[in-house]
């Protein structure tokens, strides 16, 4: 059984609704905002490096992007110096009352992560680079624990696996109390690395998170999409890891493009009605969505589960 229904009209946003020049359209945070959708997406410009565009739904599926970028590398001191090349991968939480947007920051220096904060996705104020490197997937959960703000997060080291992670932190700009807390596994659909997607979402039965995994084949990489539940009063504890992935390349705009065979979340969004909507980057290039009932992935992490370490 699948368990994500795809939007019959996929892609839904390209190069092509973009009103300056970019090559790809992909791997966006996507939040409700006064009942509407908004957007923060990745594009590659023509020279291989990336910045984020801003988009408008009123019904989650038809977006429409601003004539101007949302970010691009800062120029000032002291992000400049570390997101000089590239702005990537926005995952987006709303906590005490603003939105929270973490993304990737490429620059001779290494990845890290950047932590931004907004009221009205009008304005937008860095306030901290809150990793050294190397980081990617920072998800940003939207309740706090015991007082403190937590986070998953993927550091990628030489000699682990690339696995996912949680850390802690009393006002989003001092991170610590890390913990490894979910491994790939080997010969398996994510044995090459995983790394959290989408913010977690609060179910009954525990935080449901949606991860992206990686199977390396003689044809390049494949990323596909998996789900993990986390107890609800402490995060560091996955309840169970679905074995199955619940979503892989399958469309031609997920299959080709500026990277093959990828999905890729940032951004899942529950619905009054148990779904969630699930949005994802296909290949690098375009923007896809889906929908798929909250219960039944919780299910998955309960009755078809692996161990997370
Ligand atoms: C990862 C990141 C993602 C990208 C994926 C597939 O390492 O760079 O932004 O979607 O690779 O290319």
């Amino acid at each position: 059984m699948e368990l994500i229904t795809r939007y019959s009209r996929n892609p839904i946003l390209t190069k092509d609704d973009v009103p300056y020049p970019v090559v790809t359209v992909h791997n966006a945070a996507v939040v409700k905002y006064n009942e509407k959708y908004i957007m923060v997406f990745r594009s590659h410009l023509h020279n291989g490096r990336s910045i984020l565009g801003i988009a408008d739904s009123s019904n989650g599926v038809d977006f429409k992007v601003r004539k101007k970028p949302f970010m691009t590398p800062d120029d000032k001191s002291p992000y400049h110096e570390y997101e000089s090349w590239s702005i990537e991968d926005p995952r987006i939480t709303f906590i005490d009352n603003e939105y929270i947007i973490t993304y990737s920051a490429y620059s001779p220096h290494g990845i890290r992560i950047g932590l931004a904060r907004t009221r009205d996705f009008e304005s937008v104020e860095r306030f901290s680079m809150i990793t050294e490197a190397d980081y990617r997937n920072v998800v940003i959960f939207p309740e706090k624990f015991n007082g403190l703000y937590a986070r998953l997060d993927r550091p990628h080291s030489e000699i682990s696996p690339w696995s996912v992670w949680i850390t802690y932190s009393p006002d989003l700009r001092y991170w610590g109390e890390s913990q490894r807390i979910m491994d790939p596994v080997p010969y398996h659909w994510d044995e090459m690395k995983i790394g959290p997607g989408a913010p977690p979402i609060k179910t009954e039965k525990g935080w449901l998170s949606i991860y992206h995994g990686v199977f390396p084949t003689m044809d390049g990489s494949v990323y596909r999409l998996g789900v993990a539940l986390h107890d609800l009063h402490n995060p560091a504890k996955i309840i169970g890891v679905g074995d199955d992935w619940i979503l892989q390349p399958e469309d031609p705009w997920e299959i080709t493009g500026y990277v093959h065979n990828v999905v890729f979340t940032c951004a899942a969004v529950p619905e009054h009605n148990g779904m969630v909507r699930i949005y994802w980057g296909g290949a690098d290039t375009v923007m896809c969505t889906g929908t798929a009932r909250i219960d039944d992935l919780v299910e998955l992490c309960l009755t078809k589960s692996r161990k997370a370490v």
